[in-house]
């Protein structure tokens, strides 16, 4: 899924402008008519590029913006955790209610011109039908400048590669997450030293031969259900919807206490998924604490890599393994 190419949504202003400037453009064909035929044939002919130019381009947004049922699961999931549904579900609704409107008062309008028989009466019928549209379109700016507000939401949301093997890096915040997926991808993810950088999930690609194998950084979590907020929900859809395999990224420098990273570590287990243990900042770390955190893998029998190009030939391993 792509959500990048969704256009920018404008405000209604905006879009009557387009819709009036190609009408105003429409050249009339010279003839023999007199003035009222002429007139008439010219309105009509306005009335018809405004229709049409308006109507496109809001049945663009309409068509633009996905139908959440029609979703894939993780998808349907980020758009319940991001964005207000009802509000987006009327958001498309009112448009569509516009275009409707449009094409009826349009019709109205043309049949009014047809029948008149003075200038007056036309330029009256244009008129009316141009001011009902603007005040239907002032109705509904505020859907449009909520579509533009969703539209920038989802532009974010991660594409997963269909096919490919999926990782998720988890773990605390500042732990290291992201670091790593810099070592081991071409990505430039966002790193700084305090907690919370990561705010969406970064991903980056690798190749285990030719299977691609597609690694998701995910926003620090703190393993605490009741006062979950959206950016944790999100690293949890994102490992229990669409991962093959979690790599749990333990940081032995204690800004988070064991205690705590190991909680996490079995909250994360209830999403089933195999995983497996990545010790961030060796370098730095006291010995005790490194050597408790391997004494605790040991001890449940997981697997745990200290070294960043081997957690990338791990991954690779483990691609190739799911493929055979
Ligand atoms: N010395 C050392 N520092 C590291 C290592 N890994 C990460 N850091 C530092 O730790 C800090 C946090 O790293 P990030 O990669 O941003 O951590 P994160 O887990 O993505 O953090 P959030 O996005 O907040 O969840 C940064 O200052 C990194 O430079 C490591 O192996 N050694
Ligand atoms: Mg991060």
């Amino acid at each position: 899924m792509n959500f990048q190419n969704i256009k920018q949504v404008k405000d209604a202003e905006a879009y009557l402008d387009v819709a009036f400037r190609k009408s105003r453009s429409k050249e009339q064909p010279k003839s023999r008519l007199d003035k009222l035929t002429r007139l008439r044939n010219a309105e009509l002919s306005k009335l018809d590029v405004f229709r049409n130019v308006l109507v496109d381009s809001l049945q663009k947004i309409i068509d633009d913006f996905p139908r959440i049922k029609e979703l894939p699961m993780f998808y349907q999931d980020m758009m319940r955790n991001n964005v207000d549904l009802d509000k987006y579900l009327k958001s498309l609704s009112s448009i569509k209610w516009v275009n409707d409107n449009v094409s009826k008062l349009q019709k109205d309008c043309a049949r009014k011109i047809f029948k008149a028989e003075s200038e007056e009466v036309i330029r009256t019928s244009v008129k009316g039908f141009q001011g009902r549209v603007a005040s239907m379109m002032k109705q509904i700016n505020k859907f449009l400048d909520f579509l533009e507000k969703t539209r920038r939401i989802m532009k974010d949301f991660p594409h997963i590669e269909e096919g490919a093997f999926i990782v998720c890096l988890a773990g605390f915040p500042n732990v290291g997450k992201s670091t790593v997926l810099s070592k081991i991808t071409s990505s430039k993810p966002e790193i700084k030293d305090y907690s919370f950088t990561t705010k969406n999930l970064n991903s980056g690609f690798l190749f285990a031969g030719l299977k691609k194998v597609q690694i998701i950084d995910t926003p620090g979590t703190l393993a605490r259900e009741d006062k979950m907020n959206v950016i944790e929900k999100m690293a949890y859809l994102a490992i229990k919807l669409v991962s093959n395999i979690v790599i749990f990224v333990f940081d032995p420098t204690y800004r988070y206490t064991f205690d705590d990273q190991v909680k996490l570590f079995y909250y994360l287990k209830q999403f089933d998924k195999e995983t497996f243990v990545y010790i961030s900042k060796t370098d730095i770390a006291d010995k005790k604490n490194i050597d408790q955190v391997i004494d605790f893998c040991t001890e449940n029998e997981l697997k745990y890599i200290s070294d960043v190009k081997d957690l990338s030939t791990f991954i690779k391993k483990e691609a190739r393994k799911k493929r055979e």
